[in-house]
């Protein structure tokens, strides 16, 4: 059954003023309806921003703690939730239904979490190089923020953006992919079962070009968190930073998995399965090149092809179904396209490369899973985002020439080394360019406590997730306090 859905603003579910709207489909089955969805223009953004700047002064001077307590109220509610959240996961964008509940997980993870920094949110206090003064450091919010989240993690994502603005005392206006309204919906439903006030959270459906954008540039947002396309995340920096308007990017990767000569070939066969085709390839994390050591190259290729020829393609839904579908035609036809860059460009397909449309495939988007091999580093496909399950696998002589690949792309998220040799590992772990390192694991199962974030053309370089020197950085802004209970002037760097 489809639900109709509206935007929340103010604590109220509203329907878009100009009265468009647009549909959210199963990528698995294309014929199932699953919601109707406002389409929103400038007014609802008005509206929603409104909402979001009235109800600051409340929820910033809310003690940090209390915040933290409907915080966790909110990871208990979600957590009791999980199992319907997890299937609606599932049939909004297709990942099977494991990684769904993971998904889920993952906000939860990041709501305890959240719910945990509102009793620490640390500032630091020093000594005073001066006698009777003292000095301090205090994080405040920075006011309403702008989100703007993917639909590859539609759950997850959403939560760690609103869970680190929120506990850091900001109030939000949500804008999710038009991809996955639905979930975006239940979960700020959530919220509001949780007791977040009215006007903290507000939720506005729509398109990016539209909604998305005039949200980011409205005037009276203070900062703003994007997670999606390269192209859209460099225009948003064009625009804001024009506008001296912080704004944290992550527009993704393209990660490897190193293996060595020495590596226990089986465990990375099946990190490079999990990183290259789990959400069918669509994270920001997978793991979309292999960089094979010439000894053990073509033993692993073999073995690759073989476990890639067994994956089963369906329904996320059912039990053994290994790989779902990709989200909508446009990404479809984009990775079709990459498959077609590749064969054009020299490299040679081992298994994959087309859409797949016998059986219960007939009504989804579905790609098989696809491994190329001859694949040099200056190829498109070995450079590019591909965002679907396409592995290119490239062969190395020796861990530097490993490195100079890896680190040869502008992007710099996530890279993995499997090898047994703890000097070789180490030396990975110290001249590897990403924000995230993996030994003897794969590129993809970050962790909510840590940051996460891309170096290079992955991101800005301020960090998603864990608490200072991640999210609650980005969140907040440092004020320092300096004290003097001397009774008299007393001069920095002058007076001894
Ligand atoms: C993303 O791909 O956009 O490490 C996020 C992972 C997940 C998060 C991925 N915990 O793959």
């Amino acid at each position: 059954m489809s639900m109709t859905i509206r935007n929340f603003i103010g604590g109220e579910w509203k329907s878009a003023k100009g009265g468009g709207h647009f549909d959210s489909f199963n990528p698995a089955n294309v014929n199932e309806l699953l919601a109707t969805v406002p389409r929103s223009g400038r007014e609802d953004v008005d509206l929603a921003v409104a909402a979001a700047r009235e109800s600051f002064l409340l929820w910033r001077r809310m003690p940090a703690p209390r915040r933290g307590e409907i915080l966790y109220r909110a990871a208990e509610l979600l957590l009791r939730q999980k199992e319907g959240l997890g299937e609606l996961v599932t049939r909004e964008m297709g990942k099977v239904l494991p990684e769904g509940l993971g998904d889920v997980q993952e906000a939860i993870d990041i709501a305890y979490y959240m719910a945990g920094e509102g009793r620490r949110l640390q500032g630091e206090t020093v000594p005073s190089e001066l006698p009777d003064k003292d000095c301090k450091s205090v994080r405040e919010p920075l006011g309403a923020v702008a989100l703007i989240t993917p639909w590859n993690f539609p759950i997850a994502i959403p939560a760690w953006k609103i869970f680190a603005s929120l506990i850091c005392g900001n109030t939000v206006v949500l804008k999710p992919s038009s991809s996955t309204p639905a979930c975006a919906t239940v979960l700020v439903e959530v919220l509001g079962q949780a007791g977040i006030p009215a006007g903290v959270v507000n939720l506005v459906h729509g398109a990016g070009e539209e909604a998305g954008e005039y949200l980011a540039t409205h005037p009276d947002i203070n900062a703003v968190s994007f997670t999606g396309s390269v192209a859209a995340g460099e225009r948003l920096e064009g625009l804001l930073g024009k506008m001296h308007r912080p704004l944290a990017t992550e527009m993704g990767g393209k990660n490897a998995i190193i293996i060595m000569d020495d590596a226990d070939l089986q465990l990375a066969l099946e990190g490079v399965l999990w990183g290259g085709f789990g959400t069918s390839g669509q994270r920001c994390t997978a793991a979309s090149r292999v960089v094979v050591h010439e000894k053990v190259h073509d033993r692993f290729v073999v073995m690759l092809v073989e476990a890639a020829k067994r994956l089963r393609l369906g329904d996320g839904l059912k039990r053994e179904t290994d790989v779902g579908p990709v989200v909508n035609e446009q990404q479809l036809n984009k990775v079709l396209g990459y498959i077609r860059t590749g064969r054009d460009e020299g490299a040679e397909l081992v298994t994959g490369g087309q859409q797949v449309t016998a059986g219960e495939c007939a009504r989804g988007y579905f790609i098989a899973p696809t491994v190329f091999v001859d694949v040099t580093s200056s190829m498109r496909i070995a450079r590019e985002e591909i965002f679907g399950p396409v592995v290119s696998v490239i062969k190395c002589s020796s861990l530097d020439e490993a490195l100079e690949i890896v680190n040869g792309v502008p992007f710099g998220l996530v890279s993995s080394i499997y090898s047994r040799n703890v000097n070789l590992t180490a030396r990975a772990e110290r001249d590897l360019q990403t924000g995230i390192v993996y030994i003897n694991a794969s590129t993809i199962g970050a962790e909510v406590h840590l940051p996460f974030g891309g170096w290079k053309h992955s991101g800005s370089g301020h960090p998603e997730a864990g608490g200072r020197g991640g999210a609650l950085d980005f969140y907040s802004r440092v004020k320092v306090i300096y004290r003097d209970f001397s009774g008299r002037l007393q001069r920095a760097q002058i007076d001894k």
